[in-house]
This record gives C-alpha cells, sequence and structure tokens, in this order.
C-alpha cells in the first residue's frame, strides 16, 4: 500500500448490504448533499454464487458518517429505451447545491457519457448525451472561466490502431448541454504505470494548489488469463493522482510518478469477478483535510481510503 493512503480494513458496501437481488457492487460515486453522505452504486445483479450477470441498476445509499451505509429499499435508477440499453458507473458533482450524474451510457450505436441531472436520487433527468465512443467522464464541482468544465475520455479505436490507446481530454459549456473548448489533458504515454489506455476516475475536488484528481491506468497482460471469475481477465486498473491548474484545469501542475491506489488486500479480491481491478468513483475532501477515496475493488465490492489532502498534494508536486 501507498504509505499515505490508509484503507478500511473491510469493503464499505457489499452485497450483502443491499436488500435486494444483487451481485457485485461497486464503481460508486459519493458526494455530500444536505447534510449527508450520499452515494450511487453500481449492481451487476444476477447469482454471485453460479456467477451470473443478469443486468445492472443502480442503488441509493447514504450515511451520516460516510464509512456506515444504509441501502435504499429498491434500485432508484436503471434506464431502457428502444435505443438505451443500461446506464453504469455513476459519478456525483453538486454544482450550486444542485446534484449532477456523469455515467456510461450502452446504447445500440455505441457508449456514450451521459449526464444527468437530479434534485431527489428519485427522478434523473438526461441533460446530455455525448457521441459514441465516450463513456467516462467527470464534471468540476464549480464553473471555471464561466464555463461548466469536465474531464472526458473517448475512445478513439479506428485512429489508434484498433488497440485502446485511450486518453484524458478537457471540455466546456456554458449549459451542460453543448460541449466545446476540447484539449487533450494528458495521453496514455504520459503514465508509465499504464501500457494500455487511461481516463478520468472520481470527479475533482478543489485545493488551494489546484484541482486535484485521481485517474484510472490500465496494464494489459495477456499472460495474465483467469483472475478472478471471469473467463479471462488481462488487465490490471490502478489508480494515479495529479494536480490541475485552478484557472485553466487543461494544465498539468503535477502529478504522482507511481499509481496511488491499486490491490493489495484480501478483502478487494477474495472470491472478485476481475482481480487487479481498483476504480475510485468518488472523492471526498473534509474540512479537515483528510480525502476520502471510494473505489471498486476487483469489480466485486466497494471500497474506502482516507489521506490527507496536503501529502497528495506533495506527492504530485513531487512526483512530476
Ligand atoms: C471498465 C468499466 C468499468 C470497470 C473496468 C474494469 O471498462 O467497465 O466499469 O470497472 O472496466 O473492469
Amino acid at each position: 500500500m501507498n504509505e499515505i493512503l490508509k484503507k478500511l480494513d473491510r469493503p464499505v458496501l457489499t452485497r450483502f448490504d443491499v436488500p435486494y437481488p444483487a451481485a457485485l457492487i461497486f464503481n460508486a460515486g459519493v458526494t455530500k448533499y444536505n447534510g449527508q453522505y450520499v452515494m450511487l452504486f453500481r449492481n451487476d445483479y444476477g447469482s454471485f454464487e453460479e456467477q451470473r450477470l443478469d443486468g445492472t441498476n443502480i442503488g441509493l445509499a447514504t450515511s451520516a458518517d460516510g464509512i456506515h451505509w444504509t441501502v435504499a429499499p429498491k434500485p432508484c435508477f436503471a434506464l431502457k429505451t428502444d435505443e438505451i440499453e443500461r446506464v453504469y458507473d455513476p459519478r456525483l458533482t453538486v454544482i450550486d447545491g444542485v446534484c449532477y450524474v456523469c455515467a456510461a451510457v450502452d446504447t445500440k450505436h455505441g457508449i456514450c457519457g451521459g449526464i444527468f441531472r437530479t434534485e431527489d436520487f428519485t427522478t434523473f433527468d438526461l441533460l446530455s448525451l455525448s457521441t459514441p465512443d465516450n463513456r467516462n467522464m467527470v464534471l468540476f464541482p464549480e464553473k471555471v472561466g464561466g464555463l461548466y468544465t469536465r474531464l472526458e475520455r473517448p475512445m478513439p479505436v479506428y485512429s489508434r490502431r484498433h488497440r485502446d490507446r485511450f486518453d484524458i481530454w478537457f471540455g466546456q459549456s456554458p449549459d451542460l448541454r453543448f460541449w466545446g473548448n476540447h484539449k487533450l489533458v494528458m495521453g496514455v504515454e504520459d503514465v508509465p504505470f499504464a501500457n494500455d489506455k487511461i481516463g478520468p476516475a472520481a470527479p475533482p475536488v478543489k485545493t488551494e494548489k489546484g484541482w486535484l484528481t485521481t485517474f484510472h491506468a490500465v496494464n494489459l497482460d495477456p499472460d495474465r488469463g483467469k483472475n478472478g471469475w471471469e473467463a479471462k481477465w488481462t488487465k490490471s486498473y490502478t489508480a494515479g493522482v495529479m494536480l490541475l491548474d485552478l484557472d485553466d484545469p487543461s494544465r498539468i501542475v503535477g502529478k504522482y510518478s507511481e499509481p496511488l491506489l491499486f490491490c493489495d488486500q484480501d478483502y478487494e479480491e477474495e472470491d472478485g469477478f476481475r482481480k487487479s481491478t481498483v476504480f475510485p468513483g468518488g472523492m471526498i475532501l473534509e474540512d479537515s483535510g483528510e480525502v476520502k477515496f471510494y473505489y471498486g475493488a476487483s469489480d466485486t465490492v466497494e471500497c474506502l481510503a482516507t489521506a490527507d489532502v496536503n501529502d497528495l498534494i506533495r506527492l504530485c508536486l513531487e512526483g512530476k
């Protein structure tokens, strides 16, 4: 484990905490909203025992301390239309008192990034849907230069020689519907621990020294073979951390050159669907300076790690 990170000694949410059919609980978005912690988690349901997955919905959990969670009696969100097949991997950002949810949206014509608006976690209004393929996006918690701002990760297969050479991009919008000002933030070749693709992870938090944000990094090892209960899982997902310029978040101020977060605890991988996988979807900066990272582990359970914000900033500034 990275020495500045403290992990809880168990997952923070698993299928056993969920009062409806649930198999894999992971990749949650977390925020503080109206005085409590709110989590939207991905639930791939089916049968864990039979290692069978039938579908995906999104569950809601709330907490007073960010550690002990109560799951609402029913899933709160699943979307199927003639065109949309499923919504997953929610990331939450509160802007001016309204909660926005960025999520991956599988459609019949490609995978898109959706931005939804909710005030009650019961109804979710779709504000915008990207063109495919672009499934990973996160919103900044305030406008930058008068515009809503996001990090995103298009998936250009054809032009990248049919390999997963995916990078992190920047975009802005006057209204969360029309997006432009696109710029490259970081290429996969700039991350020494990724040989495959990178992308945003949890939405950024604001610090005095810049926007602190995590990103996911994928390492491909074709020889890895069966690594979990999926038939063949040859990837490993770790998470890095970087600091972006406050006024121009398309510019990197500092970046830690090693992974910040990776699987190294038994409870992260036990009976795991896809081992060697972490995916942070929620990051909260507390007034005390503690940063909470919520992350899916092995695409099976949701976990929590904490670190001091100044240690994280130091890592980014020294690790460039
Ligand atoms: C990505 C997404 C994530 C998942 C990750 C690792 O492509 O499907 O939801 O956590 O793969 O399996």
